[in-house]
């Protein structure tokens, strides 16, 4: 069976032999065969326009901005300035959960708040109704914060969002902050993390200075709380002793924003939508960043390591090492027998900006071999692992979005390690700031896509038959009906936490369920099969 082991070179050129010259050349620069040694890797094309009649996966800016970085935190209230469809659509459906500490707290994020654009806001302007919809809700619910999302026809009526917030802002007493998140602009969500980051950071980040007494203090950036992922990780956090100042954004909230710059050290789950963030507090406050991933068990065993080794403290390693001991025993039990079931097959993922690199760790601790992967929106840092300046030639993001001018508070600067200290934690193999991306990980000769199109989704399953393909919503029956799970690693179709040590346990048994279920193979129905029977019919 070896021997029929599909070749890349051929498959690549399968995969784009149909498409118009033009845009062949588009689609080559984003179809690489890795080579996963810096040396020889390839560059990719990424970040770049889809071209127009492409079926891509990608969302807009707005949801970016609105349903991913802002959508998790439960009590500021968050009005869309659009049709009601865009409040609709970005309403829960990524099934970012929230848990409020007492049950008196505010938790907006069961309401859709919209000013429901109509023609008559289009023709004569909606910002009377933009402001009526801010008083509104302040009378209703009283919040301490208001964000105003913007869509595509606030950006071509030319609605002012932020001069609105002002005057909002001022009348009520309570923060309202606008965001030209228009859906149209950049290329994909990916400009919508940029536009929530940089309004996060001039509103919100270091409005509470009020400080922790606790001795190992971290924030936990792009966590967004899917599926119950941030209970998992705050549970093993607190019980090796380390203090969680904020989540950025899973089961978050406005005071812990406010409060997040007295942290030590910022720990980056999703590079991808809050690497702004993490840059912007390293340089006003002196707060370092590092990279970590909490999806696998391996992995999440590293991430601990890493965040102790950054403290430098005996009896926190030990802590976390007894954790990882008591979790390590539990999930061993489980992955064994799975990995004996699972050993071999195959897998692909076309997923976001972030988890078609992370969730690569789960599928390679039982055993399963990944031969496609690709993100939807990431740039070339997250593919290449080495940072990358914007191409301002092609990087839309980069054209639409302000890039905020950042100086050292000269109050509050504090750099939490030395030049000798981190010089020395270098020595030692630590890692600040490091870009560490998909293809250094993923094998020699596997395919990487970048904004893969449904047609190319296709082909792929054709000619790989994959034990399982990973992606979301809009793929997900589409793949299914070829007779080939889809596992959807957005919203994990209802299932979860996938992170940590407990998350890993409930991967593995999901894919295990999955790839070795007997209904792919009826997938085709009988007349499907046995074409006379049609045949018979058609001549009556
Ligand atoms: S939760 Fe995150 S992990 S934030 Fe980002 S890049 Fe989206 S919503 Mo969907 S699941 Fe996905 Fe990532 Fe970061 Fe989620 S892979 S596409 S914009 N994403
Ligand atoms: C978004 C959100 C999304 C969509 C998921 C999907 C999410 O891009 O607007 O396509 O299944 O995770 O909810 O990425």
């Amino acid at each position: 069976d070896k021997a029929r082991f599909p070749v890349p070179a051929e498959v690549k050129e399968e995969l784009i032999k149909k498409y118009p010259s033009k845009v062949a050349r588009k689609r080559t620069k984003q179809i690489v065969i890795n080579h996963p040694d810096p040396e020889s890797m390839p560059e990719i094309g990424a970040n770049v326009r889809t071209v127009p009649g492409i079926i891509t996966q990608r969302g807009c800016t707005y949801a970016g901005c609105k349903g991913v970085v802002l959508g998790p935190t439960r009590d500021i209230l968050n009005i869309t300035h659009g049709p009601i469809g865009c409040g609709f659509y970005s309403w829960l459906t990524r099934r970012n959960q929230t848990r409020p500490p007492e049950e008196t707290d505010e938790n907006f994020m069961t309401y859709c708040f919209s000013t429901d654009m109509q023609e008559d806001d289009i023709v004569f302007g909606g910002e009377k109704k933009l402001k009526q919809a801010v008083q509104e809700a302040f009378d209703i619910f009283h919040p301490k914060a208001i964000g105003i999302f913007s869509t595509c026809p606030v950006g071509l009526i030319g609605d002012d969002v932020h001069a609105v917030a002002r005057e909002m802002k001022e009348k009520l007493g309570i923060n309202v902050f606008g965001f030209s998140c228009e859906g149209y602009k950049g290329v994909s969500q990916s400009a919508g993390h940029h536009i929530a980051n940089n309004q996060l950071f001039k509103h919100v980040i270091g409005n509470d200075d009020t400080p922790h007494p606790e001795k190992f203090k971290i924030n936990l950036l792009g966590e967004y709380n899917i599926g119950g992922d941030a209970f998992v990780l705050e549970d093993l956090l607190e019980r090796c002793g380390i203090k969680l100042v904020a989540t950025f954004s899973g089961n978050s909230s406005y005071d812990a924003f406010a409060n997040s710059h007295t942290a030590d050290l910022n720990a980056i789950m999703c590079h991808r939508s809050i690497n702004y963030v993490a840059e912007m507090m390293e340089e006003k406050y002196g707060i370092p960043w590092i990279k970590v991933n909490f999806i696998g068990a391996e992995s999440s065993a590293k991430s601990l390591r890493k965040i102790a080794a950054y403290f430098e403290d005996a009896e926190l390693m030990e802590r976390v090492e007894q954790v990882i001991a008591e979790e390590m025993a539990k999930v061993e039990e489980v992955r064994s027998e799975i990995r004996s079931r699972c050993e071999g097959k195959t897998a692909m993922l076309f997923v976001g900006g972030s988890r078609a690199h992370h969730y690569q760790d789960l599928f390679r601790e039982i055993g399963m071999k990944v031969v496609a992967a690709g993100y939807e929106f990431a740039h070339r840092d997250d593919y290449e692992g080495r940072r990358v300046l914007p191409n301002i030639k092609v990087d839309a993001d980069s054209r639409n979005i302000e890039q905020l001018t950042v100086e050292p508070d000269p109050e509050r600067y504090r750099p939490r390690k030395t030049e000798a200290e981190r010089q020395r934690l270098k020595e030692q193999g630590f890692e600040f700031s490091d870009y560490e991306g998909m293809m250094s990980e993923m094998e020699r000769e596997s395919l990487v896509i970048d904004d893969i199109s449904h047609y190319e989704s296709e082909k792929l399953i054709e000619i790989y038959k994959p034990a399982v393909f990973c992606a979301g919503i809009k793929e997900k029956y589409a793949v299914q009906k070829m007779g080939v799970p889809c596992k959807q690693l957005h919203s994990y179709d209802y299932g979860g936490p996938y992170a940590g040590f407990e998350g890993a346990i409930n991967f593995y048994k999901e894919i295990d369920r999955l790839v070795n279920s007997k209904i792919w193979g009826y997938i085709q129905a009988p007349w499907q099969k046995n074409p006379e029977i049609t045949a018979t019919y058609a001549v009556k």
